[in-house]
């Protein structure tokens, strides 16, 4: 285009279009209308949500789910504040969200005009990169900058702009920044990895979600086979290998696969792709102290000041985990004979998953009450989903027992809140994913808590801007994994966990003008599932579940809790010897 002169609103809306751009979320405000005005003809589509969280989570859903970054946008002040806790989601997640933030004019900065907040602060930690826009003419260069860093340290930006700034003139060109290539990381430690490989008689993989991000699954697959190692998903990252592979052995982590984990405890060597080892995807779970302490480990991942955050590794990489893999696997077969097909390791790897398998089916396979058992509900719905369906998890009891029955076969198809676990991460992130990927089934999946936190608004953006998303909502009246504390903790005192009188979620969707289905008996679930994918409609199927002591699944905080001991004469009779 070469350099031109333009509005700072001309040169932001430019340099979206120039970054691929085509939709922006959020709510609309005076701060940025200059701006706004522009996105028709600009061919940007302005989706507008009922709560700017939403906007910032569907920014952080359709980047997940595209690998592309992508922007939500939000009035000065109330409406920017409310993106703080979906910027943190995507900050964890790896995100390229490019949060585009009007703030209070320069010119009245700091004098308590109307809305005003210093937005710089509360961004600062769950951004890679953040900039006040000093004045417009620096407009075109600095968007693009948090494109740059958004694509190559994987995470939300800011762009914090003074509203008198989309005024004015900037002289500027407007181009797509670059994705620069990280390559496979050090020889040496490639060198280093595969000496370890080669010593090891159990080598476990674990793949993480960078597996997914860098589209490494086919060099992943060929290490694995050559090795006959199994694969463990890491945790939230059920998609990270297909899960119909022979070495595929579920995901680690709360509520989790048995079979991974027990599979892991018998590593002598755990080769860690695209993973920081969050320190809570790792913790013990069910009866099972996994992580085999003794084990050697590699770890690689792209962002390296993660690396041996929760784990001392033997060997560390930085490389792109694609380029890293290919590499090691190159250099293990230098010195090593072919190892695919090891019968003594597909037994063990068939053993622990024909256990695991029949475990899991003797919860729930049978079980046909009303209202249904919560596992008997998710078997049957993950059954019948179609094979390409994208599904975002939010956080609780049921959220949480669905990680070991959803299953994928491709990557980016399977968007949790991960390490940030908000309530009410679901619905929000579903609307991104399904207007990045129309044809696409996608779910979101939460439960009845979670469900009123954002679905119930959210729905009201989906029928308005036509975005036929199907809500799955596991309603069993309280919040339940906080309910699941109290039963094991504070000796069943329920405060503040039941949830009596909810709506039925699916008239409300009627009502919204979406679609609705209720059901409370395991042989409505099939047709339930295909009636909301046939529909073409927002869709909630609003699922009743058994609740309670029975049937929650273990407690999730189970490393931060302790019975209460308290020492005024009025709170003792609460304590649990
Ligand atoms: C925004 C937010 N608020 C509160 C919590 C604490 N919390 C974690 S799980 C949970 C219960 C979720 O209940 P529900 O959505 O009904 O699902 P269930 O556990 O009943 O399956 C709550 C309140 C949270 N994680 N995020
Ligand atoms: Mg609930």
């Amino acid at each position: 285009m070469g350099i031109q002169k333009m509005t700072p609103s001309e040169a932001l809306v430019e340099t979206l279009v120039a970054e691929g751009i085509t939709n922006v979320f959020g709510i609309v405000g005076s701060a940025y209308m200059d701006a706004l005005d522009l996105f028709p003809d600009a061919g940007i589509r302005f989706i507008s949500v009922a709560h700017e969280q939403a906007a910032c989570h569907a920014a952080d859903g359709y980047a997940r789910v595209t690998g592309k970054p992508q922007a939500c946008i939000g009035q000065n002040g109330p409406g920017i504040a409310n993106f703080v806790s979906a910027m943190t989601a995507a900050y964890w997640a790896h995100s390229p969200v490019v949060a585009l933030t009007p703030e209070t004019g320069a010119s009245g900065l700091g004098m308590g005009g109307f809305q005003e907040l210093d937005q710089m602060p509360m961004f600062e930690k769950s951004t890679v990169y953040q900039v006040r826009l000093p004045n417009g003419q620096r407009m075109a260069e600095l968007a693009r900058r948090c494109f740059y860093m958004a694509k190559n340290f994987n995470g939300p930006t800011q762009l914090n702009i003074p509203r008198d700034h989309f005024y004015g003139i900037c002289n500027d060109d407007i181009y797509q920044t670059p994705v620069i290539s990280r390559g496979p990381g050090g020889l040496s430690e490639i060198e280093a990895a595969a000496d370890l490989i080669r010593d090891a008689k159990h080598p476990v993989i674990l793949s993480g979600g960078g597996v997914s991000q860098a589209d490494a699954v086919k060099e992943v697959t060929a290490l694995a086979e050559y090795l006959t190692a199994p694969v463990c998903n890491t945790y939230l990252h059920n998609d990270t290998f297909p899960s119909n592979h022979e070495l595929a052995c579920g995901p680690i982590g709360y509520c989790g696969s048995k079979a991974a984990m027990r599979l892991l405890k018998t590593a002598d060597l755990i080769i860690a792709l695209g993973t920081r080892l969050g320190p809570f995807g790792t913790l013990p779970q069910y009866d099972i102290n996994y992580w085999p302490e003794n084990a050697k480990l590699i770890q690689c991942d792209t962002n390296i000041a993660a690396l041996g955050l929760s784990k001392r590794a033997d060997v560390y990489s930085g490389g792109n985990v694609k380029e890293f893999t290919a590499f090691l696997l190159d250099k293990v077969k230098t010195g090593l004979p072919d190892r695919s097909k090891d019968p003594s390791r597909l037994v063990d790897i068939h053993t622990q998953k024909e256990r695991w398998e029949k475990e899991l089916n003797q919860w729930s396979s049978s079980d046909q009450s009303t209202p249904m058992h919560p596992r008997r509900f998710h078997a049957e719905w993950t059954k019948v989903l179609p094979q390409n369906s994208i599904v975002t998890t939010d956080i609780g009891n049921n959220s949480s027992m669905i990680n070991a029955y959803l299953k994928f076969q491709g990557i980016r198809q399977h968007i949790s809140a991960l390490s940030w676990g908000n309530c009410g991460f679901a619905f929000g992130a579903a609307m991104g994913c399904k207007i990045a990927k129309p044809d696409t089934p996608v779910i979101a999946f939460q439960g009845d808590g979670a469900y009123g936190i954002s679905g119930v608004q959210e729905m009201m953006t989906a029928v308005r801007e036509d975005i036929p998303l199907i809500a799955i909502v596991a309603t069993n009246y309280e919040w339940g994994a906080e309910k699941k504390n109290q039963i094991d903790f504070y000796d069943n005192r329920f405060v503040g966990t039941n949830l009596p009188g909810n709506p039925d979620y699916a008239q409300l969707a009627e009502d919204m003008g979406a679609k609705g289905i209720r059901i409370d008996h395991p042989d409505q679930v099939a047709d339930a599932v295909n009636e909301a994918i046939d529909s073409g409609k927002p869709t909630v199927i609003n699922a009743i579940v058994q609740g309670g002591e029975q049937v929650l699944a273990e407690t999730f905080r189970r490393d931060a809790l302790t019975p209460p001991v308290h020492y005024l004469d009025k709170s003792t009779h609460l304590n649990i010897p």
